[in-house]
């Protein structure tokens, strides 16, 4: 069986980064030396309303280990995720996209419908409520060439949910 050798260096990278939300987060005491160490919980993307291609989603991810700058994500549901901030301009919420966010060590990033969120482009036509869809996070660590990733499996809901 041949190996691609970009596969046997991300390896290594994704298991650095990744904790499943649902289960015990000590299972791996091998974490990367003093690095920072990802962990997430309530990952959820919006099932598309009427047949659109656009929606928005959320995550809480919290770093442990030094501060990270999370700047970007995609998607295999969708062809672009864009992070965006959601403020109030005369009266009306405007959102616009912002390059990413700092995340302190310690500290938990919350986005979330109403506030800073992911908005996603070009989604999958079907998504819909129940389904799973998988988010690929990327974060900057000073001193570090690679971004650091975070694999986070995200929950289709429907409105209401
Ligand atoms: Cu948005």
């Amino acid at each position: 069986m041949k190996i691609n050798r970009t596969l046997l260096i991300a390896i290594p990278l994704l298991l650095a980064a990744c904790q499943p939300a649902t289960e015990s987060a000590d299972t791996s005491g091998s974490q990367q030396e003093g690095g920072p160490v990802l962990s997430y919980t309530d990952a959820f993307i919006m099932a598309p309303i009427g047949g659109r291609d656009v929606t928005m989603g959320g995550i809480e991810i919290t770093v442990n280990g030094g501060d990270v700058r999370l700047t970007g994500a995609t998607s295999d549901a969708a062809t672009t995720v864009e992070t965006h901030s959601m403020s109030m301009d005369d009266g009306t919420m405007k959102m616009r996209p912002v390059e990413g966010w700092d995340i302190a060590d310690g500290e938990t990033l919350d986005l979330d419908r109403g506030g800073d969120h992911l908005m996603l482009f070009g989604v999958e036509p079907g998504l819909a409520a129940g389904d799973t869809a998988n988010i690929t996070f990327y974060f900057d660590v000073e001193g570090r060439d690679e971004p650091l990733t975070l694999e986070a499996e995200a929950e289709v809901r429907g409105v209401g949910e």
